[in-house]
């Protein structure tokens, strides 16, 4: 991770809960134009247990912290022929890579000092040398500026992973799809992450699911940022850890 700007966990998934994951992505790619693919933990069961293997949650949390935010979670199929040619670096749209935000004393700098946010790929297929495996630019997440860094596509390298797998890569490193040659799509879930006290894609906090939060348990409510709301009352009527009114103040709740 420091030195390339990824790594690939092996076994995060069963080959049963890829199997899972992988009919559930084939109910729900039909409505993918209506949001089946976004915010999959809401979408089928199959879906929670990302956020709940330990040794995922550990990687995550060494470089974001323990406050670390789910900030979204969506689905990808990569068809026959589909991939390629699209490297680029996350958090262009509402991270800290994005070009409007950077001031004028950034002298045209990005943020690479510190892992701002993470994006993990789980491997729900095997990815392969045929089938549009992931592939990334070893060191970019170094790389000072906003544009492509140099010979992008030569030096970028693909991310063989079992079924199962985690590609895991900080949001400044390039990469994209590879593209897939086989004749079966590739299936992946896609989950970035960022640091707590950053503005995620999602207000998963309002999002997510009352069922969904409940079976996460307390963990839930620091993944999905229960605490990390702004508050809409003044901060001694505001309880940070539900992110809801105090007590005394639940006549003004507005949800
Ligand atoms: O599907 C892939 O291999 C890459 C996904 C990607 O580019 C992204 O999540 O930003």
């Amino acid at each position: 991770m420091r030195q390339d700007g990824f790594a690939i966990l092996p076994n995060i998934l069963t080959e049963g809960e890829c199997d899972a994951a992988r009919d559930a992505l084939d109910r729900l790619e039909p409505n993918r134009a209506q949001g089946s693919f976004e915010c999959l933990f809401n979408k089928d069961r199959a879906f929670e247990r990302i956020y709940q293997v330990p040794d995922l949650l550990k990687f995550i949390r060494y470089f974001l912290g323990a406050d670390a935010l789910l900030s979204s979670m969506h689905g990808s199929i990569l068809a026959p022929g589909a991939g390629g040619g699209a490297l680029h670096a996350d958090g262009a749209i509402t991270g800290h890579n994005r070009d409007t935000s950077l001031a004028p004393a950034d002298a045209g700098l990005r943020i690479t000092s510190h892992v701002v946010a993470l994006n993990c790929i789980v491997c729900i297929s095997e990815f392969t040398d045929q089938n549009g495996a992931t592939e990334l630019v070893p060191g970019s997440h170094l790389h000072p500026t906003l544009d492509r860094p140099a010979d992008a596509e030569v030096r970028a390298k693909p991310a063989f992973a079992g079924r199962g797998s985690v590609v895991v890569f900080n949001a400044n490193t390039w990469h994209g799809p590879s593209k897939n040659r086989s004749d079966l799509p590739r299936y992946a879930v896609l989950n970035p992450w960022r640091r707590y006290w950053t503005r995620c894609e999602y207000e998963l906090a309002r999002v997510v699911a009352p069922e969904v939060l409940a079976r996460a348990g307390e963990e839930g409510q620091v993944i999905f940022g229960m605490g990390a709301l702004p508050p809409y009352l003044e901060i001694w009527q505001w309880d940070r850890n539900s992110g809801r009114p105090k007590e005394e103040a639940t006549h003004l709740q507005r949800d």
